[in-house]
């Protein structure tokens, strides 16, 4: 033996327990704060019991061991050896939420301060175990944990993740299945986004229709379609028996849930049921989010009585101390118009509409207050006069807004949409909104609102937290894109909430990321989102960086998609064809990344012959922004938007000046790469002679393809049905030789 070898050896049999810094460590995810890895093993196996005074996290414990590996941890008190404990002791000296974990090959102990810390640690602990004790074992795993010890706490009271439920609605199922998955990430609250412009979703008693009506949209319903649910009814809601449940469910996994209504703004599914708490006016002015006639009117005496009541059952399902109730985005074209608004603002003296919000906002804290909790409102609130030093603001807008709200004193959670709003596009080929920014696993990760702003060190206090939000305007498809967005985005926000600063390392966190918690989130079932490879052909040779050492990247020479049997890539690919192939990450055959050609050459060339446009829409509905000249222009990111609902019998012609050859003809609707706004119900046609049409293809989200078999003089979209926004956008034609 070498000395140092020998040297080694030695130090590790001296030391039970050794830290040391090595990459990944035992790539847990968040990070803990302190771990020492000793030396040996804890086996687990028909002779271990379990014992403690943290009954949930010991039955937790035992039914997760059991239900994955089958091997049936019992309780008992009194064994002496193979033995687990987890007890809460006030008297340990643990931070909140914080415990200690410790394996030796004798026991596992879990200490912590309160039955939060003994939950976490017991997380820590599973995340030690074969990654199947997320799912089901195979039988080849050793159920077996190394010895460690480790200390731990959260950076942040307030870890959090946000999901929307108005615009895609999501069954009770799912929202358990969230609640495991935000649980094993250490991440304490659910911030649920029940109602906006487009479904009402928590059952209110007093106010039935609320969710008899307001939870649907469809042709003939009180709500027309929107975002993607087409010529079909479309919704749900949660009962109350529902949503107590839940709430108990996810209280054991120490998440509380912060129910959000959203008001006065996004709140057409209250104004289209109860239409007299809505302002009287005709405004056709739309809110940024592309809707009319969706606000409260705040100079009704109505509006409060029933707020006053809905808050009364609100508070009633939801024990969480903070009670959300919007504040965003208030279209206030509403209030300039209402005669009973304006009546107010001059009774109060006032000289803005912002003050209206103001004044609604003090009332419903008045509401809100009365039941011993707090207000929660988007950081909108914080103008127009002053709040209540409770009232937490979430500074969503930018990283400023929320640091605002912050030096005027408010307790302020962080999600910045350019660093948190996981509806936010991952690179530019996926879908995803991109308003904020592309939000990268790398911005997720680097949300730090301390480091990032010079607060005061009584203004770190304001600083309650991060979360990370899902809005779903854009999550109709692809079947379970919810967890794609979430994850592994959300895993990085985790370890932004719960590990410090000097603990953080983008590099260490995407190898334990790779290394070994995508294999925890295959287990969990989740369908997560893989990076693609970057691929660039550079002489004659088609070059693949992959994402991660031990990537597995298939690729098809067809121009095909991807499949888990297609060739796994091995090195250099020499070729003359590099725009036939397409490459794509996989893991364990059953999750695959987009695919991808080579970056550095045109994948498509698309001719561009000119072209006119004639359509069934007036001048009063163009945008200036959004010019029909965009759609003639063959500059794929450019797009024609008209300010209205398109109904059967709308049209859009495009004639070439010559007739084209070509061999296809993509049409493509909707905003670029965004897929919204488009055609829902409707067809192409074309012509070769530029008077008879031949009736194409329907289109399928948006999209409908020509295959010509002459040179093609027209092409013209008819819509048969109403499309499924209030504005409809058109593309340039991708035509290919
Ligand atoms: C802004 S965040 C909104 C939401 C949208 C989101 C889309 C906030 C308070 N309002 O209504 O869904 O952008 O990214």
């Amino acid at each position: 033996m070498k000395l140092k070898t020998m040297l080694a050896t030695l130090l590790l049999a001296m030391l039970p327990f050794i830290s040391f810094s090595q990459k990944g460590q035992l790539n847990l995810i968040p990070k803990p704060q302190s771990v020492c890895i000793g030396s040996g093993k804890f086996v687990i196996n028909g002779n271990t019991t379990i014992k403690g005074n943290s009954d949930f996290a010991v039955k937790y414990l035992s039914d997760k061991i059991k239900s994955s590996s089958g091997i049936d941890v019992r309780e008992s008190s009194s064994a002496l050896e193979n033995f687990i404990q987890i007890d809460v002791n006030s008297q340990s000296g643990l931070k909140r939420e914080g415990y200690r974990l410790q394996i030796t090959p004798e026991y596992i102990k879990i200490e912590a301060n309160d039955n939060a810390g003994a939950f976490y640690g017991v997380q820590t602990l599973l995340q030690l175990m074969p990654a199947s004790v997320y799912g089901e074992a195979s039988g080849w795993e050793k159920w077996e944990v190394p010895c460690v010890k480790i200390e731990d706490y959260p950076r942040f009271g307030y870890r959090g993740a946000g999901l929307d439920v108005s615009r895609t609605f999501f069954p009770i199922e799912t929202i358990y299945n969230f609640i495991d998955w935000i649980s094993y990430h250490k991440i304490n609250t659910f911030h649920w986004h029940l109602t906006d412009d487009n479904g009402w979703r928590v059952e209110i008693k007093k106010y039935p229709l609320l969710t008899q009506k307001g939870a649907w949209r469809g042709p003939d319903e009180v709500l027309p379609p929107s975002y993607g649910s087409g010529n079909k009814r479309y919704g749900g809601f949660y009962t109350q028996d529902e949503i107590k449940k839940v709430v108990k469910y996810a209280s054991d996994r120490n998440i509380t849930i912060i129910p959000e209504i959203d008001m006065p703004g996004h709140s057409k599914a209250v104004i289209h049921t109860y239409p007299e708490v809505g302002c009287t006016n005709e405004n056709k002015q739309m809110s940024v989010n592309g809707e009319v006639n969706n606000v409260w009117c705040v100079g009704n005496e109505k509006s409060y009585i029933m707020i006053e009541n809905i808050v009364k059952e609100l508070v009633a399902l939801f024990p969480s101390k903070m009670i959300h109730l919007g504040g965003d985005e208030v279209n206030m074209d509403n209030w300039k118009s209402c005669p009973s608004c304006q009546a107010l603002m001059k009774k109060m003296g006032m000289k803005e509409e912002i003050e209206l919000l103001n004044y609604f906002v003090r009332r419903m804290e008045k509401i809100v207050n009365k039941h011993g909790r707090v207000l929660v409102g988007w950081d909108e609130i914080i103008k127009g006069g002053d709040l209540q030093p409770s009232t937490v603001v979430y500074g969503w807008g930018s990283m400023k807004r929320g640091a605002n709200a912050v030096r005027k004193g408010q307790p302020t959670v962080f999600l910045p949409g350019q660093y948190c709003y996981l509806d936010m596009k991952q690179s530019e080929y996926e879908r995803g909104h991109n308003w904020a920014a592309i939000v990268t696993l790398d911005s997720t990760y680097k949300i730090d609102p301390i480091k990032m702003n010079d607060f005061t060190p009584e203004q770190e206090k304001l600083v309650l937290g991060v979360q990370g939000n899902l809005w779903c305007e854009l999550l109709d498809r692809p079947a379970r894109f919810m967890e794609y967005q979430f994850f592994p985005r959300l895993c990085a926000l985790s370890e932004a909430g719960w590990t410090n600063p000097e603990n953080k390392d983008y590099d260490d966190f995407y190898f334990r990321l790779t290394k070994t918690h995508y294999e925890r989130l295959y287990n969990m079932g989740i369908a997560f989102r893989l990076p693609f490879p970057n691929v660039k052909y550079e002489n004659n040779t088609l070059k693949v960086k992959l994402p991660y050492d031990w990537a597995v990247v298939r690729y098809t020479t067809d121009g095909t998609e991807p499949s888990a049997t297609s060739n796994i890539y091995t090195g250099d690919i020499v070729t003359f064809e590099p725009e036939k192939f397409r490459f794509a990450t996989f893991y364990r055959d059953y999750n695959k990344s987009i695919s991808v050609g080579a970056s550095n050459i045109e994948l498509y060339n698309y001719i561009t012959p000119k072209v006119s446009i004639e359509s069934s829409y007036d001048a009063e509905y163009t945008n200036n922004r959004f010019p029909v000249s965009n759609i003639t222009s063959y500059d794929f990111k450019k797009y024609w938007r008209i300010n209205r609902r398109s109904q059967a019998g709308d049209y859009v012609l495009y004639t070439f000046e010559q007739p084209v050859e070509c061999s296809k003809i993509t049409v493509e609707t909707g905003i670029p790469n965004i897929t919204f706004y488009s055609v829902t119900d409707g067809y192409v046609e074309y012509s070769y002679n530029g008077k008879d049409f031949i009736k194409g293809e329907e289109f399928v989200y948006g999209t409908a393809v020509i295959e010509p078999k002459d040179r093609v003089k027209a092409v013209k979209i008819v819509f048969t049905g109403m499309s499924d926004a209030l504005i409809t956008a058109f593309q340039n034609l991708k035509i290919e030789k």
